[in-house]
């Protein structure tokens, strides 16, 4: 397949001022008719104009009103050429295209009775012959039309100028948008959509229009959305400044969706799940979800609509300095430490892994054939950390400024990250050059610290070394800028004053060579250090803590996320010991104390002490080891919880009848269910007469419950567990929520990540259910990517779970092959397995290589994870 390179980049010699579509909707034959207005840009005549075009059929062509002579244009494989093109040209072209066919869920599809967009990255061309390219920017106009029964309404980007009914029962809609905007921004919408209004009072006082299309039966779940909304336009106002542009901004609701959730301007279109939600059908963590996914689409309007990409590969200057602004964003509405725990464990499951193994790449990457398979973890989570990182050693303010800078030095523009980076420099005289190296350099830095307090002098000194292992295609890495924020806390628990930063108590050290070393002299006495506070850097840190000072900082430390962590790294390395060997007592002296004193501790705030008293995911410890132990890890886990169950079952009997309470929707109250539903957990996995109870309560909870965050946990642990009447439970889930495909999607995903052999025979079953559909991209990663996250199932010792999955995503590719692709890359980490499971995930890999028919996104990651 042919490969695109980042330093092949061109201008394009064309400009496109003005485009306008006429569009007739039918989900079997649309008919698009385009006027693209053309002006060369390029110093001297070319030969030749590419336009992209993809499975369009092409019913006519015109330049200047005349149609254009066979010699003057010619089809290729991914367009059209124009022949010795004029400076100047109007270029009108009519296409036919079948949304319903389209499965692939890419440029426009018919689905669920409605017509959607996805443009972004490569969309457009499968709407119409263009310049579909992101450093293309032009007036959109476009005209809908469509049988007003079955459609009414319709909605495109920006402003609706014009409305009509024409014969047959059709009627047509005129939309323009004032913003020069590149195609993979454009979206049209048309069906039997309900509205739910709301209106926004920006800051300098222009009144915006906020609405929300969903189905008539969900009008009423929006509130969520619609708050979350409002929320985001007021903190982007206070904390960048940045207003609203347009008059009206509308938010879509669909079934189907290849992913999360989409910015183009003024219409965002959104998977269902980030918008819809009740008490009753969502839980505390949709919520969340939507709040986030909600905002992240609007931030894109300054940081991806007004400033947008000169080419795909510098993809994550949208999204990673967006995914950083929603981070903010939900730390300022939530738990700032909790958020950051939550964000630290999703970058080290995603974007760890994936940096360590053979699909690694840089936040800016130098190539790719299938740029879909680039809106990875690395360009969204680790691309957030970079950015994050300037912020942390610039500080509020100068980051501020760096970011006004980059707004009116590029509004309106297609920029790179080399613009971004010079923004933050030039409005804060600082060197960040630096910085350049972490956008282009993968694989994630191990940090090793060491340090040692001198009784003598009152002055300890900490040495700090990193090294970034080798990546595919990068054997030798330069050291990159980390900032290590740190503190140094006195035996009880108390920051000292660090005299180098005249007697701050905390400061950010920076690592910018291999090593370096800091003394902090006239000391009070020993201290213990607190180390990457805030996890300050996207880096690996080896401490060398023994478990004691580990145990201290689970109790003392400040810094939530650091307190967090060490209560983690007691785990893990409890963990692994049990793991080396299962004769090992699986609550050691050390861990369990720092439980009790955390069930003890009535000052901690209920949410963070639920996360403080999770253990690490089974991916998670494997992660730690040189090879993943499959089914070691999951005793090992199972043991721990059995033993942790077992051995505080009062504090958990009474945390969960302490924590009982009628639903709410406040912080406090999510944090006291999410600890309530934790104790559930490790009642049940204790023994004896606690855990009979507990699942007495489960039943009870899963019958009585008022939310779907208790009904669901309580769901959860029964369907999960062996246990006589887990079918009965199954079943009675489906049958209350057949009607609500979000919660049924729950419904399959829990199934599918039961930690049992009898799961592989039951996703079958799943796979033929009557409401299993292989075109709704929700549905199948319920099943298939809860699946292949089931650590024992998919990897279970006889190979049978890769057959299974490699099989599925052969025919997943037929129909949705960026589902696929996506899907598939569990396959990629065959490396960390034991050799039986490395022959079987490759012969997986191999199959799928031999698919007739492969298509180049499952081609190109099926390439790179085995090459
Ligand atoms: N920009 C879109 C992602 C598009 C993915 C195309 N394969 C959503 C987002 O990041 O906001
Ligand atoms: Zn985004």
């Amino acid at each position: 397949a042919t490969v695109i390179r980042r330093g092949d980049y061109q201008a394009p010699s064309y400009q496109v001022s003005e485009i306008a579509l006429d569009v007739r909707l039918d989900p079997d034959n649309t008919e698009v008719h385009t006027r693209l207005q053309l002006h060369r840009i390029a110093p001297e005549p070319v030969a030749e104009l590419h336009l992209d075009g993809e499975s369009l059929e092409l019913l006519g062509l015109q330049r200047d009103g005349q149609a254009l002579a066979e010699s003057a244009y010619r089809l290729t494989e991914g367009g059209l050429l124009l022949l010795n093109p004029p400076e100047a040209f109007i270029l009108e072209s009519r296409v036919r295209i079948h949304p319903r066919a389209n499965t692939a869920l890419s440029g426009l599809y018919h689905a669920g009775g409605q017509f959607l967009t996805q443009c972004e990255a490569e969309g457009f061309r499968r709407i119409t012959y263009y310049l579909d390219r992101p450093d293309c920017l032009a007036r959109f106009t476009v005209t809908l039309h469509a049988p007003q029964d079955s459609c009414p309404v319709l909605l495109a980007n920006g402003n609706c100028m014009a409305t009509g009914v024409e014969e047959g029962g059709w009627h047509w809609a005129r939309w323009e948008d004032p913003y020069p905007k590149p195609a993979y921004l454009f979206a049209m919408v048309a069906g039997d959509l309900a509205v739910v209004r709301d209106r926004y009072r920006t800051a300098s006082g222009r009144e915006v229009a906020l609405e929300i299309y969903v189905a008539e039966r969900d009008t009423g779940a929006c509130a969520q959305a619609m708050d979350s909304l409002k929320h985001a336009m007021r903190w982007d106002e206070e904390v960048y400044g940045r207003e609203y542009d347009l008059n009206r901004y509308m938010i879509v609701a669909t079934d189907s969706f290849n992913m999360g959730a989409m910015e183009n301007k003024g219409l965002n279109i959104f998977n269902a799940k980030y918008v819809l939600a009740s008490p009753e059908t969502a839980t505390d963590s949709d919520y969340q979800g939507i709040e986030s996914v909600i905002a992240h689409e609007y931030f894109h309007n300054w940081t991806g609509n007004r400033v947008t990409l000169r080419d795909w590969f510098q993809l994550s200057l949208k999204e990673g300095l967006t995914v950083f602004r929603d981070q903010e964003f939900s730390a300022d509405q939530n738990s700032r430490g909790v958020q950051r725990i939550g964000d630290v464990r999703r970058l080290r499951a995603a974007q760890f892994p994936e940096d360590a193994g053979p699909l690694a790449h840089p936040v800016r990457p130098d190539a790719y054939s299938e740029i879909n398979n680039f809106y990875t973890a690395t360009v969204y989570e680790k691309g957030a950390e970079l950015v994050r990182m300037m912020h942390t050693l610039l500080g509020n303010v100068p980051f501020r400024k760096g970011m006004d800078l980059y707004f009116e030095r590029h509004d309106g523009h297609a920029v790179t990250i080399e613009d971004f980076i010079a923004a933050m420099e030039d409005a804060n005289q600082r060197d960040l050059s630096g910085f350049r190296r972490w956008y282009g350099q993968a694989g994630t830095p191990v940090v090793r610290a060491t340090g040692s307090y001198d009784p003598a002098r009152h002055s300890y000194t900490l040495t700090l070394h990193q090294e970034t292992p080798a990546t595919p295609g990068q054997p030798v890495k330069e050291a990159v800028p980390i900032p290590v924020r740190m503190a140094l806390l006195n035996t009880q628990g108390q920051r000292v004053p660090l005299e180098v930063v005249g007697g701050a108590s905390e400061t950010v050290l920076l690592l910018e060579q291999s090593e370096q070393s800091w003394n902090f002299a006239n000391l009070p006495g020993p201290v213990i250090p607190s180390l990457l506070r805030g996890f300050s850097a996207p880096v690996r840190l080896q401490d060398s803590l023994d478990d004691d000072a580990h145990g201290f900082l689970a109790r003392h430390d400040d810094d939530p996320f650091n307190r967090w962590e060490s209560m983690q790294d007691l785990a893990v390395k409890a963990l692994l010991a049990a793991v080396a060997d299962s004769s090992v007592a699986p609550l050691p002296i050390t861990l369990r104390n720092a439980v009790a004193a955390t069930l003890a501790d009535r000052q901690v705030d209920p949410a963070f002490c639920a996360e403080l008293l999770t253990l690490p995911g089974e991916d998670y410890i494997g992660e730690q080891m040189p090879v993943v132990a499959v089914e070691a890890i999951h005793r090992a886990r199972d043991g721990m919880m059995r033993a942790i169950g077992r051995h505080f079952a009062k504090e958990w009997t009474g945390l969960y009848h302490d924590l009982a309470a009628a639903y709410q929707r406040d912080g406090l109250s999510i944090g006291r269910r999410r600890l309530r539903n934790l104790a559930l957990a490790y009642l049940i996995a204790g023994e004896g007469n606690s855990r009979e109870g507990a699942i007495l309560h489960a039943r009870q909870q899963y019958i009585q419950a008022d939310n779907m965050t208790d009904r669901l946990a309580a769901f959860q642990l029964l369907a999960q567990h062996r246990h006589h009447d887990a079918e009965d439970v199954i079943l009675d889930f489906y049958q209350r929520w057949h009607e609500y495909p979000l919660v049924i999607d729950k419904w399959f995903a829990i199934q599918a990540a039961a930690p049992y052999p009898k799961t592989l025979r039951q996703v079958e079953h799943l796979l033929v259910h009557p409401a299993f559909d292989w075109r709704v991209p929700n549905r199948v990663r319920a099943v298939l990517g809860a699946f292949a996250a089931n650590p024992t199932v998919f990897h279970a010792a006889d190979g049978s779970g890769y057959t299974f999955f490699a099989e599925q995503i052969r025919r997943l590719d037929d129909i949705n092959p960026q589902t696929a692709a996506r899907l598939a890359t569990p396959l990629s980490r065959w490396q960390r397995y034991d050799a039986p499971r490395q022959q079987a995930m490759v012969t997986a890999l191999k199959i799928l290589a031999g698919k007739p028919g492969l298509s180049r996104d499952l081609a190109e990651v099926i390439q790179r994870s085995h090459p």
